[in-house]
């Protein structure tokens, strides 16, 4: 059995809330709490108690965590956060008074080598934890983090997706600098890996008429999904259009409790910044992160290829006979 905590940026994207649903209805996993992290922690956290309570898991506790990024960088809110999920209403349950860093910092210095902490947006919280506590990583389980970019890949559209664009690492590069230096015990699952494992149109269809509560909320999610994700490639200047609904939070969640899902490489993977031309931007940003493969004494590892048919078929049985 998993004890784990999800640490996610949970609204933004469909598939936060996809991971927190496949956690609850997977028996491998105790979910001791939900982390909220990157802008409006509060909202998030708000949308994490609704998914939560719509499923029949309110016992699961909710934490709102660190809003702003450790840099200088401001935190981007895209402006529909909880659409879909609040189809019904604002949920009756809410988020803890204790705050996310602290609960983790508690949760694992009372529990040495039993909690897997999974992040699914900016760590942040992990590395102000890492601040908080110099026993934290000594004391924790396993870091499994779903962001980086390995092997930069190039999507069914022919964009370059370079090493530079990764979203949830480049949210605060200065927190992913503090967590890859840590020594903590880390899987990283980059997103040229979780860009393998889209839902197909049949696993996308059978939610609609799923009669479980997750799959109700798997579809109430997908139905406003195509217009946000419009906004969202706008607002981000990326110049693509819908391709896929990748289940890269879902992934890092089975991780966990099968990591044979996955194949992995031990590698030194550096953090760092370096002055790096944006063709898109016509500009060269010397604040990004790289997540680049090195030489060294291995630092993590980190998946370079995934059983994409196994895993979808899981996620899609989970949420359909999962019980919740
Ligand atoms: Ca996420």
């Amino acid at each position: 059995m998993e004890r784990m905590i999800i640490d996610t940026d949970i609204g933004t994207y469909y598939d936060d809330a996809f991971a927190v649903l496949l956690a609850v209805n997977s028996p491998e996993v105790k979910l001791e709490g939900v982390t909220t992290v990157y802008g409006d922690t509060r909202l998030r956290a708000e949308i994490a108690c609704k998914i939560l309570e719509f499923v029949g898991a309110p016992e699961v506790p909710v934490y709102a965590g660190v809003g702003d990024p450790l840099g200088e960088a401001e935190a981007l809110m895209f402006g529909f956060e909880g659409e879909g999920v609040f189809d019904d209403g604002r949920p009756i349950k809410e988020p803890e008074k204790e705050g996310a860093v602290e609960f983790m910092v508690r949760l694992v210095r009372e529990n040495p080598g039993e909690i897997t902490i999974c992040t699914l947006g900016a760590v942040s919280n992990v590395a102000a934890a890492i601040r908080q506590d110099p026993e934290f990583v000594k004391n924790l389980k396993h870091l499994i983090i779903m962001g980086g970019v390995i092997v930069p890949i190039v999507d069914e559209k022919g964009v370059t997706r370079s090493p530079v664009e990764e979203y949830n690492l480049n949210n605060d590069p200065v927190a992913a600098k503090i967590v890859f230096d840590s020594g903590a015990n880390i899987t990283l699952v980059p997103i040229d890996v979780t860009l393998r494992v889209p839902m197909t149109q049949a696993q996308i269809d059978s939610m609609r008429t799923a009669t479980s509560k997750s799959g109700q909320m798997v579809h109430r999610i997908l139905e406003p999904w195509p217009e946000q994700e419009r906004l969202i490639y706008l607002s981000v200047g990326i110049p693509t259009e819908h391709t896929g609904i990748w289940l890269h939070d879902p992934l890092t969640i089975a991780v966990a409790y099968d990591p044979s899902l996955v194949t992995v490489a031990k590698l030194h993977v550096a953090a760092e910044y370096a002055p790096t031309v944006i063709l898109r931007d016509m500009l060269i940003r010397n604040d990004i992160l790289r997540t680049i493969p090195k030489k060294k004494a291995p630092n993590m590892n980190v998946a370079v290829d995934v059983d994409a048919d196994r895993f979808t078929e899981l996620f899609a049985d989970r949420i359909i006979n999962g019980g919740f």
